[in-house]
């Protein structure tokens, strides 16, 4: 049984070099990457994330933990999307305009990199006409939104419009920590997916 604990404590602290000492011990020992990211990366995170809500964190100690997961992913990104496997469709995925979050929508790209699909990342703070020139740019087949901020999440509900004001033959999905079933299906999103294994699932669903 491996023991997470100690790369949860350092994505806590922080400590850029000492998750990546720790991940690339994991990945020696062969670990499976999508542990270290869930039960490793994600996990501390979540403690982060806790504390950050309750203020016994502030914003450039909270920085310092995103960049410390990062670097983590970074080492184990290679290894779960190196495939081979033929595209299974284009997904084009951004955070919403006004949200700069981007640590899980570039795990959900990530994921779906490794399910085969081919990933168009436009970063994060993106409005509606962005997305809507990048889907005529690239035609992809599938658009991800992401939103962290309850006060940004109706950017995707403009974003959705837009799209469909504009006669654009795409599915939406979109996912983040406030958004709910319940609100895909008030602004008509094709899907939700509450974490980024079950983005990949949701897009082999649509795509059929
Ligand atoms: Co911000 N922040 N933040 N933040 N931040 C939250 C989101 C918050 C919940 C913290 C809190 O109060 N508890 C809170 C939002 C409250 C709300 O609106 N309900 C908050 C706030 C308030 C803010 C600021 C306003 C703070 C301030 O300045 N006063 C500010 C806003 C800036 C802005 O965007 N305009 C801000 C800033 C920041 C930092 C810059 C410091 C940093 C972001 C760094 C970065 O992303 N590069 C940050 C962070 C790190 C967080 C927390 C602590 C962690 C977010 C994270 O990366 N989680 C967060 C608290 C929390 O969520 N626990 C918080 C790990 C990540 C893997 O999970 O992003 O949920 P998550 O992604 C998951 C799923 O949601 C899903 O899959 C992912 C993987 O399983 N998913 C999708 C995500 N996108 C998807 C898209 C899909 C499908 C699934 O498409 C189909």
């Amino acid at each position: 049984m491996t023991n997470f604990e100690p790369l949860n404590q350092s994505v806590i602290s922080g400590r850029v070099d000492q998750v990546k000492e720790q991940t690339k011990a994991m990945v020696d020992a062969g670990v499976s990457p999508i542990e270290i990211i869930n039960q490793g990366l994600i996990a501390g995170m979540n403690v982060v994330g806790v504390r950050f809500k309750n203020g016994d964190m502030f914003v450039p100690e909270v920085l310092m933990c995103a960049r410390s997961m990062a670097a983590g992913i970074e080492i184990v990104k290679p290894l779960i999307a190196d495939t081979d496997m033929p595209s299974k469709g284009k997904v084009l995925i951004g955070t919403v305009k006004g949200d700069l979050h981007d640590i899980g929508k570039n795990l959900v790209g990530m994921m779906m990199e490794s399910g085969g699909f081919n990933v168009i990342n436009l970063g994060v703070d993106i409005p509606p006409e962005k997305f809507v020139a990048a889907i005529k740019e690239h035609k992809p087949d599938i658009v991800a939104m992401s939103a962290l901020l309850t006060t940004t999440m109706l950017q995707m509900k403009d974003t959705i419009e837009l799209i469909k004001e504009e006669g654009l033959n795409v599915k939406y999905i979109i996912g983040g920590a406030p958004i709910s079933q319940e609100f895909a299906d008030e602004i008509g999103a094709d899907g939700y997916a509450p974490d980024a294994a079950s983005s990949v699932d949701l897009c082999l669903k649509l795509i059929g």
